[in-house]
C-alpha cells in the first residue's frame, strides 16, 4: 500500500511538473510572436506622433528594404517603397537644409517651427532621426548593433536611407531654400557630403528661386562666407537660383531660436 501511494504522488508531481513545462513553452512563443523589439516600439511610437499614416504599414515597408539582406549591400532605392507612402511636402520658402551644423539648425527649429522645416521635422525624418539599424543575410529580425559604420561600405542601410530622403526633400524643396553651414571646419561646402552630393544637385530653377547661405559662426571659426568651397557651391547651382551667403554668430542664432517676438525674417 505505501509504494502504491509514493508512486502515486510521483505520477502527480510528474503531470504538476508537464503542465509548468508546456505553459512557459505557451508563453514564451506567445511573447516572441508579440513582443516588439525596442527599435520597433521606438518606430512606432514616434511615428504615432503624425496623424492620418498607418505607421504598421510604414514598418513593413521600411523593414522590406534591409532585413534579411546583407548589410554593406542596401542600395539607395531599397527605401523609395516607404518614401512613396510617406512623400515629403513642399513647403515652399521655409525648407531648411544643412550639414555639419545638426545641433544648431534643431535647436533652433525646435523653437521656432514658423521659421523653417527641416528634414526632421518630417514623420519620416523624426522617426529615424539619430538611429542605426541593419539586418543580416538569413534574419528577419532588425540589429542595433554590430551593423556596418560609415567607413566599413557606403551601401548599409542608415547611409542609404539618409541618402534617399535627402533626395526626395530636395526635389520638393520650392521658393527661397535656407542652409546652415559650419565656420568651424575647413571645408564648409564639402563634395562628400550630403548637401553638396545629394540635395544641391536637385535644386532646380524656376521651382527654387534662391539659396540662402547662412554661416554659422562661433568663437573658433576658421572659415565664413569668402571661403572657397563656397565658389563651387555658387557655380553647382542651377542657372537662375539666386545664391546670397551671411556670416552669422550662434549666439543670434540662438537668441532668435529663443525669442519668438522676432519675425523669421529679422532673425539675420
Ligand atoms: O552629409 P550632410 O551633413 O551634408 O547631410 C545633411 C543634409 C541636410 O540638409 C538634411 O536635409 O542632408 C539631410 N540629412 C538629414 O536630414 C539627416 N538627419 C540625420 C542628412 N543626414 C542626416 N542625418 C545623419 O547625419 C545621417 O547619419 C548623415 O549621414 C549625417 C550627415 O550629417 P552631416 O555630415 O552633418
Amino acid at each position: 500500500i505505501m509504494e502504491h501511494e509514493q508512486s502515486r504522488r510521483l505520477g502527480k508531481r510528474c503531470v504538476i511538473l508537464i503542465v509548468i513545462v508546456v505553459l512557459i513553452v505557451i508563453g514564451a512563443v506567445v511573447l516572441g510572436l508579440t513582443l516588439k523589439s525596442g527599435f520597433e516600439s521606438t518606430f512606432l511610437s514616434r511615428c504615432e506622433k503624425f496623424s492620418q499614416y498607418d505607421c504598421k504599414e510604414l514598418w513593413d515597408l521600411f523593414q522590406q528594404a534591409y532585413v534579411n539582406k546583407d548589410p554593406c549591400n542596401v542600395p539607395v532605392e531599397a527605401y523609395n517603397p516607404l518614401i512613396a507612402a510617406a512623400p515629403f511636402k513642399p513647403q515652399c520658402n521655409k525648407m531648411m537644409f544643412w550639414s555639419k551644423t545638426k545641433d544648431v539648425v534643431h535647436g533652433f527649429t525646435a523653437k521656432r517651427k514658423d521659421c523653417f522645416v527641416t528634414l526632421e521635422d518630417t514623420l519620416l525624418g523624426s522617426v529615424l532621426d539619430d538611429l542605426t539599424w541593419c539586418g543580416k543575410e538569413g534574419s528577419k529580425d532588425t540589429f542595433t548593433t554590430g551593423c556596418p559604420g560609415w567607413s566599413e561600405c557606403e551601401n548599409n542601410p542608415v547611409r542609404s536611407f539618409w541618402i534617399c530622403a535627402s533626395a526626395a526633400f530636395a526635389d520638393v524643396a520650392c521658393g527661397d531654400v535656407t542652409a546652415m553651414l559650419s565656420g568651424s571646419i575647413n571645408t564648409p561646402f564639402n563634395p562628400e557630403s550630403i548637401f553638396a552630393s545629394v540635395e544641391v544637385p536637385r535644386f532646380k530653377s524656376p521651382r527654387i528661386k534662391k539659396l540662402d547661405v547662412v554661416m554659422v559662426i562661433q568663437k573658433n571659426a576658421i572659415s565664413n562666407c569668402n571661403h572657397s568651397s563656397l565658389k563651387n557651391l555658387m557655380q553647382a547651382l542651377d542657372k537662375g537660383i539666386t545664391y546670397s551667403c551671411k556670416d552669422v554668430s550662434k549666439s543670434r542664432i540662438q537668441e532668435c531660436g529663443a525669442k519668438p517676438e522676432i519675425a523669421c525674417g529679422a532673425c539675420w
